[in-house]
């Protein structure tokens, strides 16, 4: 089943030919259209007439999160304020939030990549969608929602927190697709568990999860805990928000990048030079369509590695790996680069540990030193802190001999660790302070 099905299975020469046609364009665009783009353009020597090939790609300079900073707040967008209909911006955490605008034509792409994004998921026309990404300045809650009504399934329109009405709703309303951070759902079963909801047995049949990191082993405590099929969904807000990319319901494996709006690279950070097919490295998306804020080579810093094979879907789009993190989440400790989410498939392999934890990184005496710290289930917690200390030293071995890091493990009680509505925060380093 596609939504678009001429442009989801489009064969590649056909695929790549309008890629090339609308990337010629779209640097003849922001070339006349934006200071920015003209003067790094001049300065890397290159004219839109130089882009012949798709090849060509790589002679562009790049755009990275500081360029949206300095031009904070509408110094990139490519389109006139009059045609601007709808505004977003990231949290701003670190530094000044990057905001982004999107023309009327902005917005029926997105809505249609995400209608497209929820049909490759399973979703269909009469499913009830359950929407707890947050409305608001983040894309995750209006971008699921015009793609539901694009789609033309029933859209419940929650947002995130209010925690016990959203497990009502999802009962008396009969949800069948929740979406939502994954580490929002393991929040949504527990709370339901404390009403006395069986959420298992409530009409769920897909989630759509995303916005942060989570791992396979994460997908099998959620699809477990939930009862349903768990799909991974990627986007930022730069490129335009959630539905760049998607897992098919049938392959579950590599989410299919809308190649016929964004074209990915995945580049060697460090050097900035293709890494082979296969490869990990960071994802580099030039977007090919959009008119507000049209972004050339925009170093995402996600990690991740792409696949050109045939997908048993059908669908020709490229494939990305599942995001390892962002590299500015990457720890280094003592020398040796680690993801959370590396710690975070080895912990949940393990017999009686929930999937809440958290990593804490300090230096003392010149010496880095992480503790994790996860939630074991009441039975284990119960037990004996011989027993207790047995399991911790066990879990310590095994992220040593599998990550090569020494750290400490501090098993704590059920519900310690706090829960987070949108995205979870998993670090606390407090090196960086
Ligand atoms: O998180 C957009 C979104 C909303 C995606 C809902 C999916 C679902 P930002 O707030 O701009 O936008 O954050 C983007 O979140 O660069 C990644 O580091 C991370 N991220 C997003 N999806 C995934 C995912 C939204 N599936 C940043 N896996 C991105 C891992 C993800 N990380």
């Amino acid at each position: 089943m596609y939504y678009n099905e001429e442009f989801e299975t489009l064969p590649r020469p056909a695929l790549e030919a309008l890629q090339l046609k609308r990337l010629k364009s779209m640097v003849e665009r922001v070339c006349a259209k934006v200071p920015f783009y003209r003067e790094s353009l001049a300065k890397a020597g290159i004219t839109p007439h130089d882009v012949r090939s798709l090849d060509d790609l790589r002679r562009l300079p790049f755009t990275i999160k500081q360029d949206m900073r300095d031009a904070y707040p509408y110094g990139l967008f490519s389109a006139p304020m009059e045609d601007i209909v709808r505004i977003h911006a990231s949290s701003g955490t670190t530094g000044k939030p990057t905001v982004v605008g999107y023309t009327q034509k902005d917005i029926d792409i997105w809505s249609e990549l995400m209608a497209r994004s929820f049909v490759a998921a399973g979703v269909h026309r009469g499913d009830i969608i359950h929407n707890s990404y947050g409305y608001g300045l983040f894309t995750g809650g209006l971008g699921a929602h015009y793609g539901a009504e694009k789609l033309g399934a029933s859209v419940i329109p929650m947002s995130g927190g209010n925690t016990k009405r959203q497990i009502l709703i999802m009962k008396d309303f009969g949800s069948t697709v929740l979406t939502c951070t994954p580490s929002y759902s393991l929040y949504l079963a527990e709370s339901a568990g404390e009403e006395g909801v069986d959420i298992r047995s409530l009409k769920l049949r897909v989630g759509i999860f995303g916005a942060e990191p989570w791992s396979e082993s994460m997908r099998g405590e959620i699809e477990e805990k939930l009862n349903l099929s768990a799909i991974d969904i990627y986007g930022l807000s730069e490129i335009m928000g959630p539905g760049v990319a998607i897992e098919c319901q049938k392959a579950k494996h590599g989410l299919h990048i809308w190649e016929d709006h964004f074209i990915p690279e995945i580049i060697n950070p460090e050097t900035g030079e293709p890494v082979a097919e296969g490869e990990k490295g960071e994802l580099v998306i030039t977007t090919i369509t959009k008119e507000g804020i049209p972004l050339l080579r925009y170093r995402t810093r996600d990690i991740t590695s792409i696949s050109y094979e045939p997908c048993a879907c059908g669908r020709t789009h490229a494939r990305i790996a599942r995001m390892s993190g962002r590299s500015d989440d990457m720890l280094i400790i003592r020398g040796v680069n680690v993801f959370p989410s590396q710690i975070e498939s080895i912990l949940m392999k393990i017999e009686g540990v929930e999937p809440h934890y958290l990593l804490i990184v300090e230096r003392k005496d010149n010496l880095d030193i992480l503790e994790v710290q996860v939630e074991v289930d009441e039975r284990i917690f119960s037990d004996e802190v011989k027993q207790l200390q047995v399991l911790a030293q066990a879990i310590e071995k095994e992220i040593k001999v599998l990550l090569g890091i020494s750290c400490k493990v501090r098993l704590v009680e059920p519900k310690t660790i706090a829960r987070s509505e949108g995205k979870a925060q998993r670090v606390i380093d407090k090196r960086k302070r």
